[in-house]
């Protein structure tokens, strides 16, 4: 393989030192303002090198919409060139070492090769993702009437040997989770009969469930509409909490922001399935209107945070069984898609950082005794607070970028990438 451009730990090293200065005295007077509340910016900086969020493969290439797709220069060609970009992603925020794969758009006959370059990188896979949600080349039946609930008993066997195979992918390459979102359902009333279709549905989980290894998690995807647009099978969290129920402790819950309707209360949604054992994981990305494709704290930061307040609250009360995946799943269209999933993670960590510095007992007080306006105060005290050299200074010792997008840019990465991958004709990566 020729050597590719890389950028080097020194060059990150470098550029640190002409920010080191600021980041000590910002950080310095964050230290003594909240220490006045009790809270040692020590443990918060320990929480956030702690902080893992995995990136998609699909990420890293442009997406689009259903109008067009512009793609940029230096886009990825294949699997390997997007654990490429996903460890550069990761060099310089060091939060993001895990990959979550996409199968069939990921697949790779050597998947030995596969776990090598992941291993060179420093990089691990996250849950391995199916797709029955469209046709790919040469395969025998359709997905335009949907998948696990089609109607017919050959479409559903296929879809459900696809979950399975993607199983014994996602074994050989060390991933401990699969997850399922199906885009079934319907675009006109009384095309489908909701029952059966659910039933159908349930009864393919059930196959792929019993292919799913002891120590793995089954994550089910909801999503209220797209492409369905009448009607999804897992509309919501109702049905996939009752689906997860169904089938067994390994199958799980995962939230992804933007498969819910504007306004919902998803915080809400999470509080209630932290507190019935059923939450396996997000997808973090924005939505201003029905999309689940804009950048993670890009529209709703408040709302980002008051999710993480629910999580947060749900480590320190050391709910049993609670430890939820985190993932992105972002269609960057009009950014540099390494620029989106870097500054997407560093939201994550600010809203997570946010989140621990909450005075809880305070808190509790307040709403003991109905006190909306102490209780509102206090999350937004936190919110409020500036924690980025929390998050600076927990990249830095881990020999990431002070600031992340200037060392990125200053690096010249793009456009090196831009003359080591030529622009190849039909590539659609990026698609979700
Ligand atoms: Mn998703």
């Amino acid at each position: 393989m020729p050597a590719t451009f890389e950028i080097k730990q020194d060059y990150v090293a470098e550029q640190n030192k002409a920010k080191s200065d600021w980041l000590a005295q910002d950080f310095d007077y964050l230290s003594r303002k909240l220490r006045r509340g009790n809270v040692d910016i020590e443990s918060l900086v320990e929480k956030a090198r702690k902080l893992k969020v995995a990136v998609p493969s699909w990420g890293v290439g442009t997406g689009g919409t259903r109008f067009a797709r512009f793609p940029g220069a230096g886009e990825p060609r294949g699997i390997f060139e997007k654990l490429e970009d996903c460890s550069t992603i990761n060099q310089l925020v060091r939060t993001t070492s895990a990959v979550s794969l996409h199968i069939p758009w990921d697949k790779e006959d050597d998947l030995s090769s596969l776990v090598a370059a992941a291993r060179r990188y420093g990089l691990e896979f996250d849950a391995i993702n199916s797709n029955t949600f469209q046709d790919q080349p040469g395969q025998e039946r359709s997905y335009k009437f949907g998948s696990l609930s089609h109607e017919d008993v050959a479409t559903r066997k296929q879809a459900i040997e696809h979950n399975i195979d993607c199983i014994e992918i996602g074994k050989t390459i060390g991933s401990k989770a699969l997850t399922v979102w199906v885009g079934d359902g319907s675009n006109f009333a009384g095309q489908s009969n909701f029952r059966l279709a659910l039933e159908r549905y349930l009864d393919s989980m059930r196959e792929i469930y019993a292919a799913v290894p002891g120590d793995w998690k089954l994550y089910i995807e909801h999503k209220f509409f797209e492409p369905a647009f009448y009607a999804s099978v897992i509309n919501d969290w109702g049905t996939s909490y009752i689906c997860a129920k169904e089938l067994g402790s390994k199958a799980l819950c995962l939230v992804d922001l933007g498969h819910h309707a504007p306004n919902v209360n998803i915080e809400q949604i999470v509080s209630r399935l932290i507190q019935f054992k059923k939450l396996g994981g997000f997808h973090f990305n924005d939505s201003k209107y029905g999309d689940d494709d804009l950048d993670a704290g890009s529209v709703k930061p408040f709302q980002l945070f008051l999710i993480f307040n629910e999580l947060v609250d749900a480590e320190l009360s050391k709910v049993e069984g609670f430890d939820p995946s985190y993932m992105l799943d972002q269609s960057h269209n009009v950014t540099d898609p390494i620029e989106s999933l870097v500054t997407s993670s560093m939201e994550i960590s600010r809203a997570f950082v946010q989140a621990h510095i909450v005075d809880r007992t305070k808190l509790r007080e307040a709403q003991m005794a109905g006190d909306a306006i102490t209780a509102l105060a206090t999350l937004k005290e936190a919110f409020t607070t500036d924690v980025s050299p929390i998050l600076a200074a927990a990249r830095e010792r881990d020999g990431g970028a002070i600031d992340p997008i200037a060392v990125y840019r200053a690096s010249g990465y793009r456009a090196e990438k831009a003359r080591e991958r030529p622009a190849q004709k039909g590539i659609s990566a990026g698609i979700v």
